[in-house]
C-alpha cells in the first residue's frame, strides 16, 4: 500500500504513509512481510556490501582485532540504499552513531572506512574518527545524539542562501527524540523554510530502552507541533520507497523541511554483543529482515551476489588488516 498524498503545505501537515507494515507475529520462523520488489543489481549489490561490511565487524570485534566501539546497521541497510539517488553530490549527509551503511551508500568505499575503524594507512580520517566520525566531502557523523541536528539546519540555512536546490539530509534513531536540539532545529527549519530533511530510523529500541518505554506521543505528532511535514514508511522495498518519496524530497529542495520516519528494525545488539532484548523482539526483527526475504523472494538474483560480495569483504579485511597502522594521515585527516 502506497498513500501518495504528501503535505505541501506547512500550516497543514498530515502524516502519509508509505508501504505494508511488515507485520512479524513472532509465530512464524520464515521471513514475514509483503513480497520485495526485483532490485538493479547495483542496489542489491550496496545491499549486500553493507551487510557483509557490517557482519565481518561484529566478526573482528569478537576476535579482538578491533578496538574501541561500533554500532552496526545490520537491518536497516535498505534505508540509506533507497535514498541515494534522491540525493546529489551538493547535498549534505549527516550520520549519526549507526552510520557505516550511510558512508558506504555515499561512497562506496569500504577500504577506507574499515582502515578507519581499524587505525590502518588509508584511513578516511587518519584513524582518529573511528567508527563514530567521520568527515569527508560533504559528509559528517557523529556519535553525540542530536548533535547534527542544529549542525544540519545551518547548513540547510547555508544552502539555501548559497547553493539553492541543495539539501541537508540528517539521520537520527527515535530515541534522540529525547534531545532538546532536534527541537530547536525542527523550530528554525520550519520558520525559515530551510531545506532539511530529517531522516529518523525508527527500530523501536535506544540502545535497551524500548521507545514505548521512553516517548509519549509519536514522531509525526511532534513533527506537527511545529509544521513539518511528516512520511511514514513502513516498508523495506528499496524501490517502493524511492519512487514514495521521489516528490517529498523535491519538495525539500524548494524549502519546505520534511521529516520522514522509517520504522525499522534493528537487526543486531546495539554496539557489540549488548543485545538484552526479548527473544521475540530479537525474532521479529529476524523476520522481517530484507536480507532473508529478498533470498525467499528472488533466489537466483540473490545468490549471483551473495557470495560474491561476502568474498569481497573479506578481501577488503585481510588486505585491510595487513596494511600498518595509520599515522594520522589521510585525506580528510
Ligand atoms: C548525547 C548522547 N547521550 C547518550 C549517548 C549514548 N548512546 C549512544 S547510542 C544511544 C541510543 C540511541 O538510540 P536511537 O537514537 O534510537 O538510535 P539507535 O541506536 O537505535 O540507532 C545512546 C543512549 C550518546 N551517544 N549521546
Ligand atoms: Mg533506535
Amino acid at each position: 500500500m502506497t498513500e501518495t498524498t504528501a503535505a505541501t503545505d506547512a500550516t497543514a501537515v498530515p502524516s502519509t504513509a508509505t508501504g505494508t507494515a511488515t507485520g512479524a507475529t513472532g509465530a512464524s520462523t520464515g521471513p514475514a512481510g509483503p513480497r520485495l520488489s526485483r532490485l538493479a543489481d547495483e542496489d542489491l549489490r550496496l545491499l549486500l556490501t553493507i551487510r557483509h561490511f557490517e557482519l565481518k565487524l561484529l566478526e573482528l570485534y569478537a576476535r579482538g582485532d578491533l578496538n574501541g566501539t561500533t554500532h552496526t546497521c545490520l537491518g536497516q541497510e535498505y534505508v540509506p540504499v533507497a535514498l541515494r539517488p534522491l540525493l546529489g553530490a551538493a547535498d549534505h549527509v549527516f550520520s549519526n552513531h549507526r552510520g557505516h551503511g550511510h558512508y558506504l551508500a555515499r561512497f562506496r568505499d569500504p577500504h577506507g572506512l574499515l582502515a578507519e575503524i581499524m587505525g590502518r594507512q588509508g584511513a578516511i580520517c587518519g584513524g582518529v574518527g573511528g567508527s563514530q566520525h567521520i568527515r569527508r566531502d560533504r559528509y559528517l557523523s557523529t556519535g553525540v545524539q542530536g548533535e547534527s541536528m542544529p549542525v544540519a539546519a545551518g547548513v540547510a540555512l547555508h544552502l539555501k542562501r548559497a547553493e539553492p536546490g541543495a539539501l541537508a539530509c540528517v539521520h537520527i534513531g527515535d530515541g534522540t527524540w529525547g534531545e532538546g536540539a532536534v527541537y530547536e532545529a525542527l523550530n528554525l527549519a520550519a520558520l525559515w523554510r530551510l531545506p532539511l530533511l530529517v531522516v529518523v530510523e525508527n527500530n523501536g529500541v535506544a540502545q535497551s530502552t524500548p521507545t514505548a518505554s521512553q516517548m509519549a506521543g509519536t514522531v509525526a505528532g511532534r513533527a506537527a507541533a511545529f509544521g513539518v511535514p511528516h512520511r511514514l514508511v513502513v516498508s523495506a522495498d528499496v524501490n517502493e520507497i524511492r519512487m514514495a518519496l521521489e516528490a517529498d524530497v523535491a519538495r525539500v529542495r524548494e524549502g519546505v523541511p520534511l521529516v520522514v520516519e522509517f520504522v525499522t528494525h534493528r537487526l543486531g545488539p546495539h554496539s557489540k554483543g549488548d543485545d538484552v532484548r526479548p527473544a521475540e523482539i530479537v525474532r521479529a526483527a529476524r523476520e522481517s529482515d530484507w536480507y532473508g526475504r529478498y533470498a525467499h523472494d528472488h533466489p537466483e538474483h540473490f545468490h549471483r551476489f551473495d557470495e560474491t560480495v561476502r568474498a569481497e569483504i573479506q578481501a577488503v579485511a585481510d588486505e585491510v588488516a595487513a596494511r600498518p597502522p595509520s599515522r594520522g594521515e589521510g585525506p580528510c585527516a
